[in-house]
């Protein structure tokens, strides 16, 4: 093959994903060939090489479960949490956060029967879907998976995340609710897409659990660096804090009041974006 000639889509690969599936493809291909090449001389060796392609299989699908869902949320800074029981309010509200510019939905429709749950979370998705909004279901693995959301958001007492990634029928991005530095010491250790921090600020959203503050944000980031889990700050941030919070390091801003309350909130989740984004382009 020439220097100057191209291999058919050598150098158009859509993403690093597309590059990493086609380098293993060929990686795969090169231990056929050799098991294929050794087998009269060595059938010994041409059994481990057979064996080294059966883990390159195993291994390109765990990296896949992995890095899939990462890089999906990777884009998120807008968050936004509709709890709702009824299903008309959650419609409209998603309509109007996908208008407002949120990156990513969360459908937390805690208490009501699990069909009605489901009929929602399959519109929900839909939505979220057309607007290219990443759509996360509130502790239900089933109905994530059910509703082909993009992925579930998990409690402490809720499934271990292990359990539902064996549940995934694609890989899902999986959250983790964190309060506190053994909290997500522990959650860590799971290895979630992300988790979440706080509350930060005090939240009728959640009365029972006390607020724990900007400093375990900051605590909490430098424990996730360099561990290629994600995060969002949560509980009690507004149009009015939401600075504080970017300042102490956050990337990622999930809000539930702040938008589901608010008297227009499309324009408040575009206001919530251009503060991040304004945040983001200043340092
Ligand atoms: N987890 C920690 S705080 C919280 C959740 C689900 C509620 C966030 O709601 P709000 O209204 O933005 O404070
Ligand atoms: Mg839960």
């Amino acid at each position: 093959m020439g220097v100057g000639q191209k291999v058919d889509k050598q150098l158009q690969r859509a993403d690093l994903l597309d590059s990493f599936t086609a380098g293993c493809k060929r990686l795969t291909e090169a231990l056929r060939t050799l098991t294929e090449a050794t087998q009269a001389i060595n059938p010994a060796i041409a059994e481990t090489i057979e064996k080294l392609r059966y883990e390159a299989y195993t291994l390109e699908k765990d990296i896949v479960v992995f890095s899939e869902p990462s890089e999906k949320f990777k884009q998120v800074r807008l968050y936004v949490i509709i709890t709702s029981r009824l299903p008309a309010e959650v419609i409209s509200l998603t309509h109007k956060c996908v208008e407002g510019g949120a990156d990513c939905i969360q459908l937390r429709a805690k208490d009501a029967e699990d069909d009605k749950v489901f009929a929602l979370a399959a519109e929900f998705v839909q939505i979220c879907k057309a607007g290219d909004v990443l759509s996360i279901i509130n502790d239900r693995a089933d109905i994530a998976v059910a509703s082909c959301a993009d992925g579930v958001h998990l409690g402490q007492n809720d499934l271990p995340v292990e359990q539902v990634r064996k549940l995934q029928l694609a890989p899902l991005i999986i959250g983790k609710s964190t309060h506190s530095l053994k909290e997500l010491e522990a959650t860590c250790k799971e290895l979630p897409t992300y988790v979440s921090l706080g509350p930060v600020f005090p939240t009728p959203t959640k009365p029972n659990v006390a607020a724990v503050g900007l400093d375990y944000v900051k605590q909490g980031l430098e424990k996730l660096a360099d561990t290629g889990i994600g995060h969002v700050a949560i509980g009690g941030i507004t149009l009015g804090n939401v600075e504080e919070v970017l300042r102490a390091g956050a990337k990622c801003i999930s809000v539930c009041s702040a938008v589901t309350e608010a008297k227009d909130p499309a324009a408040t989740c575009r206001t919530l974006k251009e503060k991040i984004t304004a945040f983001k382009n200043s340092h």
